[in-house]
């Protein structure tokens, strides 16, 4: 895979999923850094990259632009260790992308990003909601993981990567991972996979309500 290029935000954990992978897949590439609260996910330019505005999107060597952090996850690893040839088992790392972005991303990512960058009061409604469902995305979690080692078929896929990329700062959207002893000896693993790496970096100032410009504010 070469001349791959990648629309990134460094503190964005649907970017750092796919670093992450790249990262582990020893690929080449050229990091494309878009700032999303100086607004440049908002102009015409960033629409052809990306219709829906978001990050992370990557660039194929012929052109192509393919957004959707689970896409993404999907088209790197393709004929790699991290996907499964079996088709029940593709299937399975397919339904952890999906439960990733519709389960697990709103009550961590969405709720961290909200109360770090004063969007969301702890105390509030909407935070509060947001932390049910989440102890329940735990719970489930955690029953999954006992007596497993990873997501998918005993060895780690891209499925893992996923839920890692948000998993793995539950502590900053306010969740005690203490209860879910399953879930902590499953980061921990994931943390001792060949080229782990973290380089998620804390929002900046202009993330902050107000303070930017974004599809945020
Ligand atoms: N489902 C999308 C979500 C992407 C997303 O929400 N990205 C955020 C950063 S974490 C973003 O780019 N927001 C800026 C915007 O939408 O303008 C994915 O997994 O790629």
């Amino acid at each position: 895979m070469n001349g791959l290029r990648l629309y990134d935000y460094a503190a964005s954990a649907n970017c750092y999923k796919v670093r992450l992978l790249l990262a582990q897949l020893g690929a080449e590439y050229e990091r494309v850094p878009v700032e999303i609260f100086a607004g440049e996910t908002l102009t015409d330019a960033y629409a052809r990259v990306s219709p829906a505005r978001t990050t992370p999107v990557l660039e194929t060597d012929d052109g192509r632009f393919l957004p959707e952090s689970a896409a993404i996850l999907l088209f790197l690893a393709d004929g790699t260790p991290f996907l499964p040839d079996d088709p029940f088992e593709r299937a399975q790392v397919a339904r952890w992308l999906v439960y990733e972005q519709a389960d697990v991303i709103p009550p961590i990512g969405g709720l961290r990003f909200r109360l770090l960058t004063g969007r969301l009061e702890p105390g509030g409604e909407e935070a509060g909601r947001r932390r049910r469902d989440g102890l329940e995305m735990l719970r489930l979690l955690d029953e999954h993981l006992s007596g497993r080692e990873f997501f998918v078929a005993a060895a780690y896929s891209v499925a893992d990567v996923a839920i890692y990329g948000y998993l793995h700062v539950a502590g900053e959207a306010g969740y005690d991972l203490a209860a879910y002893p399953h879930v902590v000896a499953w980061l921990e693993r994931v943390r001792r996979q060949p080229g782990h790496m973290n380089d998620l970096q804390p929002y900046p100032a202009n993330a902050r309500a107000g303070a930017g410009r974004s599809v945020y504010d």
